[in-house]
């Protein structure tokens, strides 16, 4: 741990993995029975999105991408609404109106869900650059992946934000996929972070499955953003266990290379660790897993029960 990890009840972090998992199986299981619209996971990234998004201050935006459930979730949104939106009900955090993919939640600070791979990185020096002018005291998390790394506007996101010294912390969840292109037929590099540095912007990597390593390097990323003024890339080294999105039969993974990530899941491993450290038992690992259920099964109930915008609302919040 260094001097700038926030101190977090580790306890709440393993709930958060729990909740961001419940969370996505419910959709899988939601779309597969045709009750709910299929969408892309983060299943096996929980581990990222918590110990990144807890190593943040209350002022600082988020951008993301089509796996932002996790980044919502562990900023505190509340999954009820947030399933309420991917179901297109007037309830969701966007009135129905965005769907999974394209989620703004403004009282959670987080800008963006981008869709359009690497629009996250395309806005983010801008939204530094406005946070900077205005004297806000917030930096500026950028969520992508691999994929959206292997895209000029990435080039561009970085060279501006280091030409103009831009708070903004880079942190590329590297899932080894690019939706069926595996990072190794895409990238010249092993790492995103090679690139980084040609723009000298400092860069960390990190075990993306560790959420306890996240959240270290997350803050010193962050710190180091906050202290500079300038951009930092974190990448974080993980995996997708599930397809690109619901349904996909994975039948283009490579079974030895999915099994061994399976054997190290967030989860399992986020659990060991709180055993053998004496934070969790197996009545409160039980009683954390009866309150996530119940959280969904009050978020699945919420959503059904919440209406279709109405048509007059079609056009209303909608600016392109
Ligand atoms: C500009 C653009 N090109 C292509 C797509 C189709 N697409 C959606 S997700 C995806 C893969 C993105 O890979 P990565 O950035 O690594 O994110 P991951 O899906 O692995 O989380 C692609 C090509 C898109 N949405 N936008």
């Amino acid at each position: 741990m260094n001097t700038n990890t926030p101190s977090v009840d580790p306890l709440k972090l393993y709930e958060q993995l729990l909740l961001i998992r419940a969370y996505e199986n419910a959709i899988v299981d939601g779309s597969a029975a045709g009750r709910m619209p299929g969408t892309c996971t983060s299943v096996g990234q929980e581990a990222t999105a918590v110990g990144a998004v807890n190593a943040l201050g209350a002022n600082d935006l988020i951008l993301t991408n089509h796996r932002s459930a996790g980044h919502l979730l562990a900023r505190g949104a509340d999954p009820g609404r947030l399933l309420a939106e991917v179901m297109g009900r007037r309830d969701g955090y966007c009135k129905g109106k965005s769907g999974s993919l394209h989620i703004a939640a403004k009282e959670l600070g987080v800008v963006l869900t981008s869709t359009i791979v690497g629009g996250e990185l395309a806005l983010a020096p801008g939204v530094a650059l406005a946070e900077s002018m205005l004297g806000r005291p917030g930096i500026v998390a950028c969520f992508f992946g691999d994929g959206a790394a292997c895209e000029g506007r990435f080039h561009e996101s970085l060279n501006l934000a280091a030409l103009w010294n831009l708070p903004v912390l880079y942190i590329c969840e590297n899932n080894q996929w690019q939706a069926y292109v595996h990072r190794r037929e895409a990238m010249s590099r092993e790492r995103v972070a090679d690139w980084a540095a040609g723009y000298g912007i400092p860069v960390r990597s990190v075990d993306g499955n560790d959420v306890f390593a996240v959240l270290d390097a997350a803050a010193a990323a962050a710190a180091q953003v906050r202290e500079s003024g300038r951009p930092v890339l974190l990448e974080a080294m993980t995996y997708r266990t599930r397809g690109h999105l619901e349904p996909d039969d994975q039948g283009y993974v490579d079974k030895t290379e999915l099994a061994a990530w399976l054997a190290r899941d967030p989860l399992s491993l986020c659990r060991e660790r709180l055993i053998a450290e004496g934070h969790l038992d197996a009545a409160a690992a039980a009683a954390i897993v009866a309150r996530v259920d119940e959280r969904i099964d009050a978020a699945i109930a919420f959503a059904d029960a919440s209406p279709f915008p109405a048509a007059e609302e079609l056009l209303r919040d909608v600016y392109a």
